[in-house]
């Protein structure tokens, strides 16, 4: 395509947009048009069809009112705002603008009206459905419509709750009719065959109550099955049923049935005080208007499921992180500022998780003795279910009863770990009262003494406060609690695994110390044992000096036999993550001079000056006091050791903005081989290379104390200049015990 061509289809489309496609100043002969004012309904415009439809001359259609035109009831129908008009053989579209009116005629048969009425009923519950976000205001509607519809005395959504029990949740009636709205009915009034019905065929008409039986008769007289009559419509009413509506004073009744989720959530109930049959074509649109209606509800739940959902989500995976990071599962589960209670409702709800024979807790819960007595029933009685939850616990554990002020509910998660963990979620009491259509202790008649079942011959409202129940805990909630136990025993099983790998590294580490240990010990030993040797010969000498010098070099060999062992232990503790320190207040200048102090007369034997560069104010580290000592007597004494007769040693101490204090001791010795630089504080390569002074340990146990501490530890060094060694602690904070 060349650039001309494509400029000349541009041309092409900018024409076609410019195309007046609503002003085309003519119609389609199916039908014909008039445009009449508001005011006075006169004809201002008419299309040239309507000459021969209306059988007049234009100006006897032009300034002719609707009246002239068509008789009183259009000029009636406009009046009421109907958008939608059947006038005899026409059927009329209205549509208001500007004060103005369009109408548009068509063609329309009779014998469609049925139709045309069912579906312009829907189309309105449609466009009013548009506007509503909850389920119970779409309940509202549907009934509202279902009743205008068919014309029914009563027409209710009767809503499942998770025991099948029922309650009114939306009712529209004609006036005078008897409310049933808000009432409850007890499960076994749609046994469960009733329900299971509901299932497969959706709608259910019993037009009269009082209709006679057809007995179905069989052709071979021995057959004994009875037909399956699921999916009839005429199937006979169990005579239990009719009694029961006539005990309600109910002549006729439809139902349909509202699935959410392939289960019976509900139904549309509609009554009729006297008998009432419903057409074929009719009771199609009504089982339309169900199927519609369940989809519809469907939505909605789903919708508001998700909702929660993503509540829950974003809430579990900040728990989550907060289990992963704490050493302490259940600390990280009872954290005051984000909890278990913000997973699952946060109304009243606690946690409590036994901690051997400990309990902790947020919120309102149970004493420990009754916590106690629930962990050892729930194992008893349910130790092999992941959860157990209850809106009415003292109903299946009579004891909950004392503490139903903060537990009538009890949402439990066990924890297989050990013998008996449990994370419990508690709920508070929820007092309510529930108006039932009778008593619903006595749905079944048992006076009648004729053996045979009826229904209860009242449904007056029978009013019962409900106590000793939380509010029922929602599935998404239980989805939850299945999830955070399966993460919890995720993050466990991490756990033992990180513990079973420090134990083999403990091993690894002991057998390499062991090693050390043999090697690096039998030099002190081996000269104990020579000054041993030698010492009775030199009692037999007399020679008291030489004794003493023996004595000495024995002594020296054990304080660096008792030295390795020290730094040996300190290696293992290091490596296996037990080195404790007690971290407290301390004047690192203090430490500082106090170590320089204590090697000066061997820095003073090889005439080295140490040189202070310290701060004159206070410098308060958060650190174990020891511990520091150690690290800086290491560092100082490597840099006496390696700086030759005559050079000078520097300690310094600075406060970084950060709050940290940084501590640096330099040397003129030889250095570090660039090679060897990155393993200085290696264990492993430092007791193979430095073996030259004590068990070559010390670099790494002052960098395990330092990183313990929350600080940092390296070395800068060049070859002929000397090392410098850095290390840096945390200041001290008032807090900082906590952490
Ligand atoms: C059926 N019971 C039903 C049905 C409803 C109710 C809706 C479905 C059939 C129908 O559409 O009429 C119950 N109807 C109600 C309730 C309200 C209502 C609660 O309008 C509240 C406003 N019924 C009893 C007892 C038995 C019983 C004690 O009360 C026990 C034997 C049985 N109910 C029963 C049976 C059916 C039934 C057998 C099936 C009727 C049938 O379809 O043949």
């Amino acid at each position: 395509m060349n650039a001309n061509q494509s400029n000349e289809h541009k041309l092409d489309t900018n024409l076609c947009d410019l195309e007046p496609v609503q002003f085309i100043g003519s119609i389609q002969s199916f039908g014909f048009l008039l445009e009449v004012d508001e005011a006075e309904l006169k004809v201002q415009r008419a299309s040239q069809n309507s000459m021969d439809a209306l059988g007049r001359e234009m100006s006897q259609i032009l300034n002719f009112s609707l009246s002239d035109l068509f008789g009183e009831s259009l000029v009636q129908a406009l009046r009421s705002d109907q958008l939608s008009i059947l006038l005899e053989k026409w059927h009329v579209a209205v549509q208001r603008k500007d004060h103005q009116i369009i109408l548009e005629f068509e063609p329309f048969n009779p014998e469609d009206s049925a139709t045309f009425n069912n579906f312009s009923s829907f189309d309105s519950l449609v466009r009013s459905l548009k506007a509503v976000d909850s389920t119970s205001e779409i309940c509202k509607l549907i009934v509202e419509h279902i009743q205008k519809f068919s014309h029914f005395d009563r027409v209710m959504i009767y809503r499942f709750h998770d025991d099948l029990h029922g309650e009114v949740v939306a009712e529209a009636t004609r006036t005078n009719v008897d409310s049933f709205l808000g009432l409850h009915y007890p499960a076994s009034d749609i046994p469960a065959p009733a329900r299971a019905l509901f299932q497969k065929n959706p709608l259910r008409m019993i037009p009269d109550v009082g209709y006679v039986a057809s007995p179905i008769i069989s052709a071979n007289p021995k057959q004994i099955e009875s037909l399956d009559l699921t999916m009839c419509t005429l199937r006979g009413v169990s005579p239990v049923h009719i009694e029961y509506l006539k005990n309600m004073k109910v002549g006729a009744s439809l139902t349909l049935s509202i699935l959410v989720e392939d289960k019976l959530w509900g139904l549309i109930a509609c009554h009729h005080l006297g008998p009432k049959f419903v057409t074929v074509a009719d009771r199609k649109f009504l089982e339309f208007a169900g199927g519609f209606t369940s989809s519809l509800i469907a939505t909605h739940e789903r919708l508001g499921v998700a909702h929660e959902k993503v509540r829950s989500t974003t809430l579990r995976a900040d728990l989550f992180r907060q289990i992963t990071q704490n050493d302490d599962l259940n600390e990280a589960l009872v954290n005051p500022s984000l909890n278990l209670t913000h997973l699952i409702d946060s109304k009243g709800v606690a946690a409590a998780i036994q901690v051997e024979s400990q309990w902790l807790t947020v919120g309102n819960v149970p004493s420990p003795d009754q916590l106690e007595g629930l962990v050892s029933w729930l194992a008893q009685h349910r130790g092999a279910d992941k959860t157990f939850c209850s809106n009415s616990l003292s109903t299946v554990y009579p004891p909950a009863l004392k503490f139903k002020d903060c537990g009538s509910g009890l949402l439990a998660i066990s924890i297989p770990k050990s013998p008996k963990s449990y994370i419990l979620c508690f709920r508070p009491e929820w007092i309510h009262s529930v108006r039932w259509g009778g008593n619903p202790d006595k749905p079944i008649d048992s006076d009648a003494g004729d053996h045979r079942l009826h229904p209860r011959k009242s449904f007056e409202a029978w009013t019962r406060s409900i106590e000793g129940q939380s509010e029922p805990w929602k599935s998404w909630e239980i989805d939850a609690a299945l999830e955070l136990r399966d993460a919890i025993l995720a993050v466990e099983l991490h756990r033992q695994f990180v513990k079973a790998q420090k134990l083999e590294a403990g091993i690894k580490a002991r057998e390499e110390v062991m090693s050390i240990l043999a090697h690096d010990l039998k030099n002190p030993i081996a000269s104990i044992r020579l000054s041993l040797d030698l010492i009775p010969r030199m009692a037999a000498a007399n020679s008291i000096e030489k004794i003493a010098e023996m004595l000495a070099t024995i002594r020296r060999s054990s304080d660096l036999m008792s030295h390795m062992i020290t730094d040996i232990l300190d290696v293992t503790r290091i490596e296996l993550g037990s080195l404790f320190l007690v971290k407290d207040r301390v004047d690192a200048r203090e430490v500082l001079n106090e170590t320089i102090e204590a090697l000066q007369l061997i820095a003073a034997e090889k005439k080295i000056n140490i040189a202070k560069v310290i701060p004159k104010e206070e410098c308060i580290v958060s650190c174990d006091r020891g511990r520091l000592f150690q690290v800086v007597a290491n560092l100082l004494s490597n840099a006496i050791k390696f700086t030759p007769i005559g050079g000078n040693v520097t300690v310094g101490l600075e406060r970084g903005s950060d709050g940290q204090f940084k501590f640096r001791i330099a040397d003129t010795g030889p250095g570090i081989p660039k090679k060897s630089l990155a393993y200085v504080f290696d264990r492993f390569w430092q007791a193979k290379e430095n073996r030259s002074f004590g068990s070559g340990l010390g670099l790494s146990i002052a960098h395990g104390i330092v990183v313990k501490s929350g600080g940092n530890i390296w070395v800068e060094s060049e070859e002929g200049r000397g090392s410098t060694f850095y290390f840096t602690l945390p200041g001290f904070r008032e807090l900082s015990t906590f952490t």
